[in-house]
């Protein structure tokens, strides 16, 4: 029997629309922290966007810091690899001593899966890749796309299918549904599909913001600990899971239960401003047909917690319909959509002047393409 703790995405010293998250993310961690000291799983795997950016501050590593200490202190061994958001090789800093404690940490991918063993398992470290990393480490194979490298790096690894095998990686995988908070790479990231990762038991994945499942039941994202972006709807929790001699897996989604929610409240303004107040993270959708004059500060001075606003009315439904028709049509030059998008959103048309200046960017950044 192998039990694992599987979370990710933790983002630590993120904001949401400005307000800083400290206290929220040490109340889960706090959490995460007890659930492991009561379920005693034999490894704990982080799979990676531990931090929220390459150069965190000084808070953002204390807080790491106290809960890297504290999951040490509750005996299970720990897998953490860097997703795309981390300082890879801070992450990894001194990692060769600890090491030996039953803290293993993967940062800068450096070629090949890490390897460690652990009772009946053996669990595999896979950081973020990029393609380049691939075509770089293997520079005679034909390596074309993402799930090339990925399947390239896995091809390499010789798996004994006779014990339990658990992959942790930071990669979208096909299909897999976005939350909008990721910050995937501009222009769209290219997905690996689940078939690479099909001599794996397990395989905890970190990248997505939302908890499921991608392929099949057993390659599997937690998701973040806390909700950061006003669209998530779900409860968060943490997978636990647990692989007998037979190779069933079980899982169990244990809830987290937030200092603060991020709730969408929908309704006109007045009725927004009758309701009764909260501490949650907040944002409005007003439906007033009208705009209201001063609507943020009002809403700012009545939530403490007050995000964001956004209009839902017979006029931005409108507007989006029309970007959304203006986006099927191929025929028609960046210049023009953008001279389009101009009139949608400023409601007059563009000056001879601005249209000049737009086609003069356009020439400069694209060439003539
Ligand atoms: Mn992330």
């Amino acid at each position: 029997m192998f039990s694992f703790i599987h979370i990710s995405d933790i983002h630590i010293g993120k904001k949401l629309h400005g307000y800083d998250l400290y206290e929220d993310q040490a109340y889960i961690l706090d959490e995460i922290v007890s659930i492991i000291e009561e379920r005693k799983p034999d490894a704990v795997l982080i799979a990676g966007d531990v931090y929220d950016r390459t150069a965190p501050s000084e808070e953002a590593t204390s807080l790491l810091d106290g809960f890297m200490n504290r999951l040490y202190r509750t005996g299970s061994s720990i897998f953490m690899i860097a997703g795309n958001h981390d300082p890879a090789e801070k992450l990894s800093f001194l990692s060769d001593i600890v090491d030996s404690h039953g803290l293993h940490i993967a940062g800068k991918f450096n070629g090949h899966l890490e390897k460690r063993s652990l009772g009946d398992a053996d669990i595999y470290m896979l950081p973020y890749i990029r393609l380049a990393d691939g075509r770089r480490f293997f520079p005679d194979r034909d390596i074309n796309s993402l799930a090339d490298a990925v399947s390239t790096v896995i091809a390499d690894t010789e798996i004994d299918k006779s014990r339990i095998n658990i992959l942790v990686s930071h990669q979208f995988v096909t299909g897999a549904a976005v939350s909008g908070s990721e910050d995937l790479m501009i222009g769209g990231e290219m997905p690996v599909p689940p078939e690479a990762f099909s001599d794996f038991d397990y395989v905890a994945l970190g990248h997505i913001h939302r908890a499921q499942s991608a392929g099949a039941s057993n390659i599997r994202y937690s998701g973040s600990p806390l909700k950061y972006s006003a669209s998530e709807r779900d409860g968060k929790a943490v997978i636990y899971g647990r692989i007998g001699g037979d190779r069933n897996l079980e899982i169990e989604e244990i809830r987290l239960h937030p200092l603060h929610d991020v709730v969408i409240r929908r309704s006109d303004f007045n009725s927004i401003m009758s309701e009764s107040s909260t501490d949650d993270f907040i944002y409005v959708v007003l439906t007033d047909e009208t705009d209201v004059p001063d609507a943020v500060s009002a809403l700012s001075a009545r939530f403490p917690r007050f995000l964001a606003m956004e209009y839902d009315n017979s006029r931005t439904r409108r507007l989006e319909d029309d970007v959304i028709i203006a986006g099927y049509e191929q025929e028609r030059s960046p210049a023009e959509y953008y001279t389009e998008l101009f009139s949608l959103i400023a409601r007059k048309d563009i000056s001879d002047e601005q249209r000049k200046c737009v086609e003069d960017s356009i020439l400069e950044i694209w060439g003539n393409a």
